[in-house]
């Protein structure tokens, strides 16, 4: 199967920070979380990684094969640059599910023993990549553009309608120990290391059709998380462009 790596990132003691700037602070945090996640997503891609942010101040790092080194100069980097530091629980598991449930821990942990700026792991795998794999599904909606220009709905309430399904994605995903990210306009993520296909289907069609929407879903499966978001998007590019048939097409590395 192989194992998936997640990096479970959370801004140190951001709550009283916060409010240590005043009144006038939301546009600060506003442009501070856009600033870590740009920086969180460059550092990480460079070296295969993919993050997504949670919640604004809480980082879910996909990171197969990232070794504890680049993570322990990631924590060094994020200090020099940012006015607030984050710790790292990074879990190692034979599904996303466990992988994820270890990160938590391990990043609970840190918070509880009063520990800033620091990371967590229990195992130590290093770079050997062909030791993980990870399968992303990268959603899309047909016709968006067509629904909000010449449909009724308005572009807000479209826009609203998304969040709506990004909302039932999660509930589906998380009853089968998966996850998922919103990644903007009608393009969503589904985070796991399977390799069925029509588990996807399953799984989004209720929700999907009960929204009354068309989607297409195209899959991929890498060592790492950046080459999967790849493929998997390169797998959509193909539904798309009428390469392939049907709603769902899988690419395995
Ligand atoms: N994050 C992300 N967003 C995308 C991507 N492609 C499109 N989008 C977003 O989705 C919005 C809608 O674009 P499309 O999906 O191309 O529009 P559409 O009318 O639904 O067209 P089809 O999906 O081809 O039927 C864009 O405005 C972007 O915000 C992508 O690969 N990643
Ligand atoms: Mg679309």
């Amino acid at each position: 199967m192989g194992l998936v790596q997640i990096s479970y990132m959370k801004i140190d003691d951001y709550g009283p920070w916060t409010l240590s700037l005043g009144p006038d602070r939301e546009h600060k945090l506003q442009k501070l979380q856009a600033s870590i996640y740009h920086f969180l997503q460059s550092y990480l891609t460079d070296v295969g990684g993919l993050v997504f942010s949670h919640r604004y101040d809480e980082f879910i790092g996909l990171t197969n094969g990232v070794d504890i080194e680049k993570h322990e100069a990631l924590l060094e980097e994020f200090a020099n640059r940012f006015p607030v530091t984050i710790s790292i629980g990074i879990g190692i598991g034979s599904t996303t599910y466990e992988a994820l449930k270890e990160a938590e821990e391990l990043l609970k942990s840190l918070i509880i023993e009063g520990r800033r700026s620091s990371i967590s792991s229990r195992r130590r795998y290093g770079d050997r990549l062909y030791e993980y794999s990870i399968t992303l599904a990268h959603i899309d909606v047909a016709n968006s553009l067509e629904t909000t220009l010449k449909g009724g709905s308005t572009l807000y309430g479209f826009g609203a309608e998304m969040l709506e399904l990004y909302s039932r994605l999660v509930e589906e995903t998380m009853k089968h120990n998966m996850l998922s990210f919103y990644l903007g306009g009608d393009n969503f993520l589904i985070v796991y290391n399977g390799r069925d296909a029509d588990e996807i289907k399953n799984l989004i069609e209720k929700p999907v059709k009960e929204l009354g929407l068309s989607i297409r879903c195209g899959i991929g499966r890498a060592s790492t998380a950046r080459r999967a978001m790849t493929l998997a998007t390169t797998a959509l590019d193909m539904i798309r462009e009428g390469r392939v048939n049907g709603d769902i097409h899988y690419i395995e590395e």
